[in-house]
């Protein structure tokens, strides 16, 4: 998979993507990260990338000729997406799709914003991790990347990794336990201490509907509320 990032702070991206996960994966030859600085496909001395905005206003927005310049010069992978508040939410669903595919790739805003030309010409499509405003795509781009790239078949050394049991179901996971099994007189659940692999099992599932149903009754919404199934695990643990 190909990943290309278009930014004018490319070494914030290149540093996190070698130093992550994904590092790893390039290593392996999984993940090929590819970050280009915008800045280099200028033509002024001064290297500008921005230029005040037409119609008069605060701040500066991102010329149009070094990101025309740059994503040609890369043919990167498509979809090109732009990074902003103003797209399409990142969740987990299209975080499996973008690792199910060859490759994309994200450009990231800067200042109050982005020649419009570049969103509705170059771009195919925005993406946005959430609604708040960044001072840019970096961050963004960051989370896009480690989101996505633990997806990858292989990243994490297991052929499993792309079904992420946790939220693939749609649940929040169940505690997590480790040595040792009394600490400061708080216990770990008999339970786990068993052997009994089944009872195990059904007890974390359990235990992450109840987590669920406590913190992100959405989430079971979404999942079209509690199946028989369900309310039979949590009866068995005397879950309310
Ligand atoms: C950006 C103009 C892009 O702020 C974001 C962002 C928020 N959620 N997802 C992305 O991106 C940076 C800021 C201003 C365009």
């Amino acid at each position: 998979m190909r990943i290309d990032v278009f930014s004018i702070f490319p070494q914030m991206v290149a540093e996190f993507a070698a130093q992550s996960l994904l590092g790893r994966a390039g290593q392996s030859g999984l993940l090929d990260v590819r970050v280009h600085d915008l800045r280099e496909h200028t033509t002024d001395v001064h290297r500008t990338v921005d230029d005040s905005p037409f119609g008069g206003g605060a701040g500066m927005v991102l010329r149009p000729e070094p990101i025309f310049a740059s994503v040609e010069a890369a043919d990167p992978p498509r979809p090109l997406f732009l990074l902003g508040p103003g797209g399409r939410r990142l969740d987990q669903r299209l975080a499996q799709e973008l690792a199910a595919g060859d490759g994309f790739s994200l450009l990231c805003g800067r200042y109050e914003g982005v020649d419009d030309r570049v969103r509705t010409e170059l771009c195919d499509d925005e993406l946005s991790i959430g609604d708040y405003v960044l001072g840019g795509g970096e961050v963004a781009a960051m989370v896009v990347l480690e989101a996505v790239g633990r997806l990858v078949p292989g990243v994490m050394g297991n052929a499993a990794s792309g079904a992420d049991e946790s939220f693939s179901d749609g649940l929040l996971e169940y505690p997590q336990y480790t040595r040792p099994a009394q600490f400061r007189g708080m216990e770990v659940p008999e339970v786990l201490r068993s052997g009994d692999h089944a009872r195990i099992e059904r007890w974390r599932r359990a235990r992450a509907l109840q987590r669920t149903i406590a913190a992100r009754p959405d989430l079971i919404e979404a999942r079209g509320g509690l199946s028989s199934v369900d309310r039979a695990l949590l009866e068995e643990f005397d879950i309310p």
